[in-house]
């Protein structure tokens, strides 16, 4: 049986935390989805097709790795994609807190499919999308935060 699984966020835009979660499910699982947040509150600084080229071409040597993106409920879209799971990354214990809610919500809403967490890589256990982006709009350095094409999409950004 061949196994999906979705690893669902903002990615605005994705970091090397991101792409670390991304590449330990993609050894785990048969299939990996990464499911792009279209409708968004705040306002994000890269548009959904900016989001999800960057995540494409980051992760191109991922033969198993897909992206797309999502409107509405995350369930609705691991449904429709027939994955049996959905994967978050845990940093500290406020992420740990959120996504617990998240992760009870979601079992209600669907009980046949399962919330994995796995365990930040502590090379990147401080990254999040907003400090990558405080970093590049007072120019610092990227290398150890983002893959090379987000360094440089970033760089076009904030020039
Ligand atoms: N190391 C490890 N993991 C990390 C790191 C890092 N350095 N940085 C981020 N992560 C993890 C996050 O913990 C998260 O699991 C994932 O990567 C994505 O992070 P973000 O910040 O890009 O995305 P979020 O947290 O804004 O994404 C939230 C969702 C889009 C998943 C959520 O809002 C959602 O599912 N929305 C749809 C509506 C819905 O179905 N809601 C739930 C039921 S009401």
């Amino acid at each position: 049986m061949m196994r999906t699984a979705v690893v669902p966020g903002s990615f605005d835009p994705v970091t090397l935390g991101h792409l670390d979660v991304i590449t330990r499910s993609a050894k785990i699982f048969d299939r990996v989805i990464v499911a792009v947040l279209h409708n968004q509150q705040k306002k994000p600084l890269f548009s959904v097709e900016e989001r999800m080229s960057l995540i494409k071409e980051s992760t191109n040597t991922l033969l198993n790795v897909e992206v797309a993106s999502f409107n509405g409920l995350l369930m609705d879209f691991v449904c429709e994609h027939k994955a049996s799971v959905i994967i978050k990354g845990l940093r500290t214990v406020t992420d740990f807190e959120y996504e617990q809610q998240m992760a009870t919500v979601n079992r209600h809403l669907n009980e046949n499919i399962d919330t994995f967490f796995i365990m930040t890589n502590s090379d990147y256990a401080h990254l999040s999308s907003s400090i990558v982006k405080e970093v590049a709009r007072y120019k610092a350095d990227l290398k150890s935060m983002v893959s090379l094409p987000v360094e440089q999409a970033l760089k076009e950004k904030f020039n």
